[in-house]
């Protein structure tokens, strides 16, 4: 009896105290000794108490590493990118969350927190180069978007930042589904129907040229029917919701509004998507490049490193879904 106690006791005693002890020696001690490949410990911290510690990472081509994030303050997300699709998810105080990879090309990545952890957030990012297999990395590619736009001789940074500067006041609030119905009605001129076009030209310029070439149609007609051709189809992905909600919303508001968390101060007043008067005059390329490129001073951080092309203009199309959506 007596034994048979001291018995279970001890199994006991095995099941929760060596066990874990072992599996944490072998998490800690053993693992990165015995592991075929490199485990590097990143500790994410926010940014205010020191950020990614190491935020600078080489690995070469063919090299297997796995990346062990902890998180010691607050809870952080952790994402990589751009075009690496990998969201490693939520890292809580005292959690330790990994991924293994294998780079089978070279190139520059960004590790970055996607969950609004502190007041400066936004700059807690580490940079992942992998380099090849001869030592060299791969310049940074230019965007041919953002090489025309400079070419144009069009300013990014241009001040026409949402609630200021209107000269006119559009009283009209566009219906993008009225203006569905109408289209097929209108004469729309090549500018105006090219989706490629559209990119470079705002909704303003559209509606006038669309009033130019059916002088007749009202200009809420008009207004609906470039709002119509505005209004991205199809949607953009639920992915793409996600992106603007992980790394916009608390600075741009989740709706668009412009309207920040209360905990965050940017040098300039973040743009409000909502606002369709302000939207009027933006053209669809100088949104984009200012995602990837980011502000000058003024707080709106650069994506450029952190998404690609295409789920930059994805987050394009939904901005035009928040200055359009129904009302
Ligand atoms: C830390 C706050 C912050 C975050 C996060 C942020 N922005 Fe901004 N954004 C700003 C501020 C401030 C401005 C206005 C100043 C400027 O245009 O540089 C701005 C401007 C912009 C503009 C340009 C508008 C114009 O008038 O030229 C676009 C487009 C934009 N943001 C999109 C985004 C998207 C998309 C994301 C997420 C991927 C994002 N922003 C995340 C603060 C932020
Ligand atoms: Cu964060």
């Amino acid at each position: 009896m007596m034994k048979r106690e001291r018995l279970a006791r001890l199994l006991v005693l095995g099941i929760f105290v060596a066990l874990p002890l072992a599996l944490l020696g072998y998490q800690y001690g053993l693992r990165p000794l015995t592991a075929p490949h490199r485990v590097i410990d990143i500790v994410a911290a926010a940014p205010e108490a020191g950020g990614f510690q190491p935020d600078s990472i080489q690995v070469q081509t063919g090299e297997t590493v796995t990346l062990r994030f902890s998180a010691p303050d607050v809870t952080h997300g952790i994402a990589i990118g751009p075009g690496l699709g990998i969201d490693i998810g939520s890292v809580e105080p005292g959690q330790v969350r990994e991924i293994t990879l294998t780079f089978d090309h070279a190139g520059t990545f960004t590790f970055y927190c996607n969950t609004w952890c502190s007041r400066d957030h936004w700059r807690m990012r580490g940079v992942l180069s992998v380099y090849d297999t001869d030592g060299s990395l791969p310049a940074p590619s230019r965007d041919p978007v953002i090489d025309q736009l400079v070419a144009e001789g069009v300013d990014i940074d241009a001040a026409h930042s949402g609630q200021t500067n209107h000269t006119e006041a559009v009283a009209l609030v566009p219906s993008p589904e009225r203006g569905a119905v109408l289209l097929p009605n209108l004469t729309v001129p090549h500018e105006v129907g090219n989706s490629q076009r559209r990119r470079t030209h705002t909704l303003a310029e559209a509606a006038a040229l669309l009033q130019a070439a059916n002088p007749t149609a009202s200009e809420q007609d008009v207004i609906d029917a470039a709002a119509a051709l505005w209004l991205p189809s199809p949607a953009p992905p639920a992915d793409t919701a996600r992106l603007y909600q992980q790394n916009c919303a608390a600075c741009h508001g989740e709706t668009g509004s412009g309207q920040s968390l209360s905990t965050i101060t940017t040098a300039s007043e973040p743009a409000a998507f909502a606002d369709f008067s302000y939207m009027l005059h933006m053209r669809s390329d100088v949104l984009y490049a200012k995602i990837r490129r980011g502000g000058m001073g003024t707080d709106m951080p650069n994506f450029g490193t952190l998404f690609m092309p295409d789920e930059t203009w994805a987050l394009v199309d939904y901005l035009w879904g928040l200055t359009l959506a129904a009302e």
